[in-house]
C-alpha cells in the first residue's frame, strides 16, 4: 500500500500514528506483500529428505535470539542476563530466554536431596520433597517476573543506547505451575501473631528475604513448572516462590526453606538492596508491588526503519496492581496520543501486547507508549518520576521510554 493511499481519516495522533482498527478493516490495501510473479521454482530444501526427529527442539538456527549477558570476568556467577524483548512477539517468554539474576551462580540441585522446610511460628515444621508436592492439586499463573533493577540504567545523566530488550529486559511472562503456598502455610497452621516469612535458596548465596505473611496467602505459588515444563535450573528448579506483581527479588529460586516469624530478617536484598535514596535522603524500603510500565520493543534504540511506509508499532505494558486498561502511544514526544490495540485475553499481573500502525514518510519523530492499569494508576512521564522520587534512585523505574526516529530511519534512545 503507498502511504499516499491511507487516507487522512486514518491518522489518529500526529506524525503519522494510524488508527489501530487499521489491520483489522477488509480493506483490500496491502502492507507489505510483493507483487506476484510465476509460480516459483522447487527450492532446494524440497529436494531433500529434511531431518529426522529430535528429542528436544531449538530455535530455527536462522533465527537465533540471545540474552544478553551483564557479568564480569572477576565475578561471573553475580549477574544478569536480559530477555531480548525487542526479538520476541506475543506475550509468553520463550523459557530459554527467560532473563536471569543470580547472585552466586545456578546450583546444580538434585531433586531426590531437596527439601523445603516450613519452621518457625507454626504449628507443626514440615518439610517436602518434590515428589509429596506433586501430589497436591496443582494451580497455574500465567505472570511477569521483573527486577526490582530494572531499566535501570534510565536513572543515568545519558539514554543508554541499546535495543529495549537490553536494558528493559530484566522482565519475562511464564505460565508458572505449582502449588499455592495457602495450602502448604495452612498445613503447617501458622501461629497468630506471624506476620513475616523469611524466605532461603539453595543457592551458594543462600540468598534470603522477608515477605508479608498475607500476599503467600493471597496469591503466592510454589511453582514446579514454567510453560509446561519443569522450572529450569537458572529460574529455580526445582522449585520456587512466585508473588505475581511484586518485586523479582521476592521470587526466590531454589526454595528450600519458609521461616515464618513476627519480624522482618532485615537481610541485605531489603535493606542495601531495592531500597531507594528519595530526594529528602530517607531510603523507601519495602516496596513490594511493582508500578505500571510499558515500553516500544519494535522500533527501538540500534534498528532502522529501512524505508517509507506502513510500521506495526508494538511492545508491552504491564503493571504489579492487576490490569492493563489501557495503552497510548505518541509520535510527537507525549503531545499528541493515539490509543493502541490490547492483545487478549488480559490477565492481572501479567504482561500484555500492544499494537498501533505508524505510517512513516521520513518525518523525524519521537515514539513514546504510556499506560494506565485498572486501579487508573498512569505511568509516569521521566521528568515526573524524577520530579517524585529524585536523582538517588536505582531501583523502581517505570518511567515512559523515548525512541527518536530521524530523517535516514535511525532509532536512539532519548530522554523527552
Ligand atoms: N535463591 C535465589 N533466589 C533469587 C535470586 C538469587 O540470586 N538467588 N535472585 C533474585 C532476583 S534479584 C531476581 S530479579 C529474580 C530473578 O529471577 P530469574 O533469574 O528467574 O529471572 O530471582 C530472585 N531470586
Ligand atoms: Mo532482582
Amino acid at each position: 500500500m503507498s502511504p499516499e493511499s491511507i487516507t487522512k481519516l486514518t491518522q489518529v495522533a500526529e506524525n503519522g500514528l494510524l488508527d489501530r482498527r487499521l489491520f483489522l478493516r477488509s480493506s483490500g490495501v496491502s502492507i507489505a506483500a510483493l507483487f506476484a510473479t510465476p509460480a516459483p521454482a522447487r527450492e532446494p530444501w524440497m529436494n531433500v529428505t529434511g531431518k529426522p526427529f529430535s528429542n528436544y527442539g531449538q530455535p530455527s538456527q536462522h533465527a537465533r535470539q540471545v540474552r544478553w549477558i551483564s557479568a564480569t570476568a572477576a565475578s561471573p556467577a553475580n549477574g544478569l542476563s536480559w530477555t531480548p524483548l525487542h526479538q520476541l512477539e506475543g506475550t509468553i517468554t520463550p523459557s530459554g530466554l527467560h532473563f536471569e539474576r543470580h547472585h552466586n551462580g545456578v546450583p546444580d540441585i538434585h531433586p531426590g536431596q531437596h527439601r523445603l522446610l516450613i519452621h518457625g511460628a507454626v504449628k507443626r515444621a514440615l518439610s517436602f520433597d518434590l515428589d509429596s508436592l506433586l501430589r497436591y492439586p496443582l494451580e497455574s499463573r500465567v505472570c511477569f517476573i521483573e527486577c526490582g533493577g530494572n531499566s535501570n540504567a534510565c536513572w543515568r545523566q545519558d539514554p543508554i543506547q541499546t535495543p529495549a530488550g537490553y536494558f528493559h529486559g530484566m522482565l519475562s511472562n511464564s505460565e508458572w505451575t505449582g502449588v499455592p503456598l495457602a495450602v502448604l502455610l495452612d498445613e503447617a497452621g501458622v501461629q497468630r501473631n506471624a506476620k513475616w516469612a523469611i524466605a532461603e535458596g539453595g543457592d551458594a548465596f543462600a540468598m534470603n528475604i522477608s515477605l508479608p505473611i498475607e500476599k503467600l496467602y493471597d496469591d503466592a505459588l510454589l511453582a514446579l513448572y514454567q510453560n509446561g515444563e519443569p522450572v529450569r535450573p537458572e529460574n529455580g528448579y526445582p522449585m520456587r516462590l512466585i508473588v505475581p506483581g511484586w518485586e523479582g527479588v521476592l521470587n526466590v529460586k531454589w526454595l528450600r526453606r519458609l521461616h515464618i516469624s513476627d519480624q522482618p530478617a532485615m537481610s541485605r536484598n531489603e535493606t542495601a538492596k531495592y531500597t531507594e535514596l528519595q530526594a529528602n535522603g530517607r531510603a523507601r524500603q519495602f516496596t513490594f508491588e511493582l508500578q505500571a510500565k510499558s515500553v516500544i520493543t519494535s522500533p527501538s534504540a540500534t534498528m532502522k526503519l529501512p524505508h517509507h511506509g506502513i510500521y506495526p508499532i508494538t511492545g508491552l505494558a504491564w503493571s504489579g496492581a492487576g490490569k492493563v486498561a489501557r495503552v497510548e502511544v505518541s509520535a510527537d514526544a507525549g503531545n499528541s496520543w493515539a490509543e493502541a490495540s490490547l492483545q487478549t485475553p488480559i490477565l492481572s499481573k501479567s504482561v500484555t501486547r500492544f499494537r498501533i500502525p505508524l505510517r512513516w514518510t521520513g518525518q523525524p519523530l519521537t515514539l513514546q507508549s504510556r499506560v494506565t492499569d485498572d486501579t487508573g494508576y498512569r505511568q509516569p512521564s521521566r521528568p515526573e518520576l524524577l520530579a517524585q522520587r529524585g536523582r538517588q534512585g536505582y531501583f523502581h523505574y517505570n518511567a515512559i521510554t523515548s525512541w527518536h526516529i530521524d530523517s535516514e530511519g535511525f532509532v536512539t534512545h532519548v530522554y523527552a
